[in-house]
Formats: structure tokens, C-alpha cells, sequence
């Protein structure tokens, strides 16, 4: 096999049957993921010289999940069983990104280094944690659960009330302030979508009688739907407006 044939080949193993909805939402997920990065790389171009770099990570992060989708979408096509390993590599590389994403908008008003690195040291935490109660520890998921939502919390303390949400305030500029609160408001609502696909794990999930293990990977896709293209969303949308005036 050439390596561009193990390139190209799980990208077109696809089988989808009525009624699989897990399979359905890898598919609409790659394909929305690849559309969004094409337009982000594009209006990367339009926007003024400061906000280049925001929507050059808004394209990395609809980028990289793209290519998972890719993967995640034949996996469970091949094995019809949760792509784990993809999902997670997919976040530990697109949620630090997220972070970065807040100290890029918050540069030019005094955000140092410290602070996107404490969001990336919560983010990490929350989701090696996770990671471990999905897999190694899974028959004490529930435990695991509640150390990632530490780190979580983490996120949340500095965007809602540490240094992050003093830098917005602090910048008296209209169309920065609105974005960073519906950031804010993604990562409290939007990221608050994760762990309810969490609590469906089988063994001692706290929601495993509601929610079929299935659910998990529907909940999880369109998590990272709402929160990647969204945020990337408002980054377009600060980015033209303060280009404009
Ligand atoms: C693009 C991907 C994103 C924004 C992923 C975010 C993931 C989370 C916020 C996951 C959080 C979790 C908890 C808070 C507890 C249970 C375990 C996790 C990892 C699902």
C-alpha cells in the first residue's frame, strides 16, 4: 500500500445504515468541520492585520477536527464502537487552542502568557481526566468525572471572574466586551454539553439509565458542532466588525 492510498483509504470507508445516528453526526460533523475551515482560512484574509492570527486558529481548530472527523467517522463505521483515541487527541490539541483563542483577543489589552497558560493546564487537566475515566478506570468513571470538572471550573473561574474577565473589562471597547461574553458564555453552556455525554457511560455514569452508550458520541458530536464553528463564529464577528469601525 503507497502511503497515499493509507492516506486517502479511511477517509472513503464509509458504511451508514437507517438509523444510525452516531454514524450520521461523524459524517455531518466532518463535512461541517471542513467547510468551516475553508471559510475561516478565507476570511483570514479579508480581516485586518490584528485579528489574522484569531482567525488563523479558528481555521487550525475547525481544521484539526476535520481531520479527526475523518478518522473518528471510519472507525465507527469499521468497529461501530466509540473512536476514543481520536476523540481525545482531537481535544487535546483543538481545547488549548480554545485557550489560546482568549489570550489572543485579550493581547492588546494587557493579557500576559500566565493566564493562556493556566487555561491550558485547567483544559489539559480536564480532559487527561476524562480520558482516564473513559478508559483505563472506566468502572470509576464517575470519580474521574468529578477531578476533570476541577479542572473545568478552572476554565470557567478565569473567564468569569480571575484576570481574563478583568482584561475584557478593562478594555472599554464595545465589540470586544460582547464577544468575550458569549465566549464565556460557549464555554459555561456550550462545554457543560461534554459531560452529559459522559454521564452515559455504562458502568456508574449518572445518567447510564436515561441515556444509551450510544448517546454518548451524538452528545459529544454535537458538542464539538456548536462549540468549534461557534466559537470561530464569534472571532469572524468581532474580527469584521472592529475591522469595519
Ligand atoms: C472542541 C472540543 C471541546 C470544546 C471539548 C470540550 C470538552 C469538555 C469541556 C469536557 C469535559 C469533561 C468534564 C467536565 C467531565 C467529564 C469528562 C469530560 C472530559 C467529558
Amino acid at each position: 500500500m503507497s502511503a497515499l492510498s493509507n492516506l486517502i483509504e479511511p477517509i472513503f470507508l464509509a458504511t451508514l445504515k437507517p438509523g444510525d445516528y452516531v454514524g450520521f453526526t461523524f459524517f455531518i460533523g466532518s463535512m461541517a468541520m471542513l467547510a468551516a475551515t475553508v471559510f475561516f482560512f478565507v476570511q483570514m484574509t479579508r480581516v485586518e492585520g490584528k485579528w489574522k492570527d484569531s482567525m488563523l486558529v479558528s481555521g487550525l481548530i475547525t481544521g484539526i477536527a476535520a481531520v479527526h472527523y475523518f478518522y473518528m467517522r471510519s472507525f465507527w463505521a469499521e468497529n461501530g464502537s466509540s473512536p476514543t483515541e481520536f476523540r481525545y487527541i482531537d481535544w487535546i490539541l483543538t481545547v488549548p487552542l480554545m485557550c489560546v483563542e482568549f489570550y489572543l483577543i485579550l493581547r492588546a489589552f494587557g493579557a500576559n502568557v500566565g493566564l493562556m497558560w493556566r487555561l491550558i493546564i485547567y483544559s489539559l487537566w480536564m480532559l487527561v481526566a476524562g480520558y482516564l475515566g473513559e478508559t483505563l478506570y472506566r468502572s470509576n468513571s464517575a470519580i474521574w468525572g468529578a477531578i476533570s470538572t476541577i479542572g473545568y471550573v478552572g476554565v470557567l473561574y478565569e473567564i468569569w471572574m480571575g484576570s481574563a474577565k478583568k482584561l475584557a473589562e478593562k478594555s472599554n471597547e464595545p465589540a470586544l466586551q460582547r464577544a468575550f461574553k458569549t465566549l464565556a458564555w460557549f464555554v459555561l453552556v456550550g462545554w457543560a454539553i461534554y459531560p452529559i455525554g459522559y454521564m452515559a457511560i455504562e458502568t456508574d455514569g449518572l445518567l447510564r439509565n436515561v441515556l444509551k452508550i450510544e448517546a454518548m458520541d451524538v452528545i459529544y458530536n454535537i458538542g464539538d458542532a456548536v462549540n468549534k464553528i461557534g466559537f470561530g463564529l464569534v472571532i469572524f464577528n468581532l474580527a469584521t466588525t472592529s475591522t469595519k469601525g
